[in-house]
């Protein structure tokens, strides 16, 4: 695979990279090239729409959006872009219990899709986008497909173990 990013990982803010971290651990796993940086709706709104206006023609394939709070961010770039979106909801520390960034990346308006994964779930954002890069490439389909069979194997390994 070149080493051209494929997949844009952005976040709000940099308090949120210990959790999106799971997505670029993800991807650095299945060998996609990404890049990674700090974006936000409310505090730099025009690198936002900066952002998501070229990232198409600077080769992205998909973007990884993480935010917490009132999380516009996702769904913003969504509304700019027709790469796909994930986001991803973030509880952030003075959050209520992180419903305030479910809801605000889940209940976007019809015409507007965001692929939403759950609470916290970067590493599935990570698996997602490598899932859509794997629909047009084999080798990296067939790296998704060991990984759900080491899944597999884990789970059949501890009902082996259940049994004696
Ligand atoms: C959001 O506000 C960010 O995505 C982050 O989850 C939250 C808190 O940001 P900081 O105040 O820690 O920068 O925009």
């Amino acid at each position: 695979m070149a080493n051209t990013p494929l997949v844009g990982i952005i976040m709000g803010s940099d308090s949120d990279l210990p959790i999106m971290q799971a997505a670029a651990d993800m991807l650095t796993h299945f060998n996609v090239p990404f890049e990674l940086t700090v974006v936000s709706a409310h505090r730099t709104p025009l690198r936002m729409v900066d952002y998501a206006k070229t990232a198409k023609d600077r080769g992205l394939k998909v973007i990884i959006a993480g935010a917490g709070g009132a999380a516009h961010l996702p769904g913003m770039v969504a509304s700019i872009t027709t790469l796909p979106v994930i986001g991803v909801p973030i509880k952030s520390s003075n959050s209520i219990d992180g419903w305030d960034s479910v809801l605000s990346i889940l209940q976007m308006p019809n015409g507007i899709p965001v692929a939403t994964v759950a609470l916290n779930a970067a590493k599935n954002a990570g698996i997602l986008a490598a899932t859509i890069l794997g629909s047009f490439d084999a080798e990296l389909s067939e790296a998704l497909q060991a990984y759900k069979n080491q899944l597999n194997d884990e789970v059949l390994i501890k009902v082996d173990k259940l049994k004696t």
